[in-house]
């Protein structure tokens, strides 16, 4: 089994019932061991459109990082997303963020995930579901102390356990 973190997020419709739809869908190829939080994020990239939700989680799979990228494909066509423009509105989006200690550069998938040292709306919801790691020989605390302070906020009210 392979370990993985995987960032889930979407701005369109049932923001939340989408996330779980998505986390329901994603067990049937992986062990889900730790889900974060909730988190209402700022748009990155793309101002003009609804602020996001966010989750991070992490997981095992017996999946390649090509079979888990063709997975999380699946799943998004399933729940219909269409393709518009870049960093704009999705009612899903499942990015891999990392695998093991993979470093992947190909034309279809890049680990660890290209822009996540920069994004609050990943780096947050993964210290706290892995507050120890240590990603390409640097701890996540110290790439989380550069972050540009980009508006997330924790929806206790989504948060049953909190
Ligand atoms: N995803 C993007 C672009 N911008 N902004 C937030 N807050 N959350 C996202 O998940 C997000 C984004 C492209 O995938
Ligand atoms: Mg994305
Ligand atoms: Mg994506």
């Amino acid at each position: 089994m392979n370990k993985i973190y995987l960032g889930i997020g979407g701005n369109i419709g049932d923001t939340k019932g989408n996330l779980d739809r998505a986390v329901e869908l994603l067990k049937e190829k992986v062990n889900i061991s730790r889900q974060s939080s909730y988190y209402e994020t700022e748009p990155v990239g793309y101002k003009e459109q609804n602020w996001f939700l966010n989750i991070v989680i992490e997981g095992e799979t017996d999946l390649t990082p090509e079979e888990l990228l063709s997975f999380t494909q699946s799943i998004e066509r399933k729940m219909k997303r269409v393709k518009t423009i870049r960093f704009g509105p999705r009612i899903i989006d499942v990015d891999i963020l990392l695998y093991e200690q993979v470093k992947l550069d190909t034309k279809d998938l890049i680990i660890p995930h290209p822009r996540m040292f920069e994004r609050a709306f990943v780096m947050v919801p993964l210290y706290e579901i892995a507050p120890s790691l240590v990603i390409e020989d640097i701890k996540i605390e110290d790439i989380l102390n550069k972050l540009e302070g980009e508006e997330i906020h924790k929806k206790d009210d989504l948060n049953e356990e909190s």
